[in-house]
């Protein structure tokens, strides 16, 4: 290993001419919350005890590396595993198929109870938990689940999203943090239907009622997750981006909040575009951050310009602390703990980056109207020395310097996913 020290130091040199506190802003990187998505380590399977768990909802992980967690307690396990070398706050984001009830329980039946194993091991380990009520993956989800024309089955889904925000609030209620619960619905259509605004219509109706019903809850915050669209529903998405901008402004609560998935978009259009407008109407923003490779194909999130671009521009709006953060990928072709530390760290990598910068200069030097100032600052700053702090602060914390952790996460693969 290389001197770290030195390597900080030459750092925080570097920096200080620009004004930047390196230690302060290892700080803050630090205590920002990450929510890390539990659906990597089984393929969105969950646990319910039922026959057919397969994927559905026009989602798709591909690939079959072996060693998938295929308990709740090897899912804890591997997700401990994963933590190890992740630095920073971190919380985990669970679906509502990850319940563990001793018999089957449908989804409009699931109680806090289900989730009390989930709820007691966060505890223990001091991590906030948030959920999503899995409204896909079940045989009632197949012509729509909250927009559906049979009021039975939107009645159904209704009681999950219900229920979900109990679970929820039980989650807030045991860990003493925020819940933030994400709301994605696959309703759509293989072509363009001839009424496009009755499903809307019904679809807005069913968060109104989830709403309405669980007005009480406490310590749940609701964000409302659009796409533009999904395999074998290609042509039409009831929650599109519209719609749900148009939820969230509407019922003007705080509690409501957009979600941008940086899958969910046509390929040319980036989610950093976006964060300002919102933001000039909304305080709160919930994020997946994902990576798109052609299509919404849920690859690990990269260290690339746009992870890069949407944490430059949370700091430069002075948003970073408003935003929950979160990932959502899922990659079946590789191991599975490497898909997560790979994905976590390249997202708080991006955040420190993005950190260190000397944002209030080059605001200083765009109001004088020194644009060519501004853009030789934006560019030179995409190659400052960043990875020696991400180094020095990965061996402060204690959670892997450079690739030290992929050896360590082979051998976890050889004594114990190789077992699976
Ligand atoms: C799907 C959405 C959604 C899911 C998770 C599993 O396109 O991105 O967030 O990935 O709920
Ligand atoms: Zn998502």
């Amino acid at each position: 290993m290389y001197d770290l020290k030195k390597g900080y130091e030459v750092a925080k040199e570097f920096y200080a001419q620009y004004g930047i506190d390196v230690d302060k802003v290892i700080e803050t990187v630090d205590s920002t919350p990450i929510s890390m998505h539990c659906w990597q380590g089984d393929d969105v399977g969950g646990f319910e005890k039922k026959e057919d768990s397969s994927l559905s909802g026009g989602i798709q992980t591909t690939g079959d590396y072996p060693g998938k967690a295929r308990t709740a307690d090897e899912l804890r396990a591997d997700i401990e595993e994963a933590i190890k070398y992740i630095p920073g706050v971190l919380k985990v984001n669970l679906h509502a198929n990850y319940q563990e009830a001793d018999s089957f329980v449908d989804r409009n039946a699931i109680e806090p109870k289900h989730f009390e194993k989930w709820a007691d091991w966060a505890v223990e380990k001091g991590i906030g938990l948030d959920f999503n009520p899995t409204y896909f993956s079940h045989p009632l989800a197949n012509n729509g689940t909250l927009s559906a024309a049979d009021d039975k089955v939107r009645e159904f889904w209704i009681e999950h999203g219900i229920r979900c925000r109990q679970i929820g609030e039980y989650f807030y209620q045991r860990t003493g943090k925020p819940c933030v619960i994400n709301h994605w619905t696959p309703d759509g259509d293989k072509e363009v239907p001839v009424d496009t605004i009755a499903p809307r219509i019904r679809l807005k109706d069913s968060y109104d009622k989830i709403f309405e019903a669980t007005k009480d809850v406490k310590g749940v915050i609701d964000g409302i997750e659009s796409k533009v669209f999904g395999i074998g529903l290609e042509s039409y998405t009831v929650g599109s981006h519209e719609f749900c901008m148009g939820y969230v402004m509407k019922a003007n609560k705080d509690h409501i909040i957009m979600t941008l998935d940086t899958g969910h978009y046509h390929p040319t259009e980036v989610v950093s575009a976006k964060l300002a407008s919102i933001y000039t109407f909304s305080d709160n923003v919930l994020l997946h951050v994902s990576r798109p490779v052609r299509w919404d194909s849920d690859h690990v999130v990269s260290f690339d310009d746009e992870t890069r671009a949407i944490m430059d521009e949370l700091v430069r709006l002075d948003k970073l602390q408003d935003t929950y953060v979160a990932t959502d990928f899922f990659d079946a072709s590789i191991n599975r703990i490497c898909a997560w530390v790979i994905g976590m760290r390249n997202t708080r990598k991006a955040m420190l980056a993005a950190m260190l910068q000397p944002v209030a200069e080059m605001k200083k030097l765009e109001a004088l109207g020194d644009v060519s100032g501004r853009l030789a600052y934006k560019e030179e700053f995409k190659a400052a020395p960043f990875a020696l702090v991400w180094d020095y602060y990965c061996a402060e914390k204690n959670k892997g310097v450079g690739l030290e952790w992929l050896d360590k996460v082979r051998k976890y693969e050889k004594d114990v996913l190789s077992a699976r």
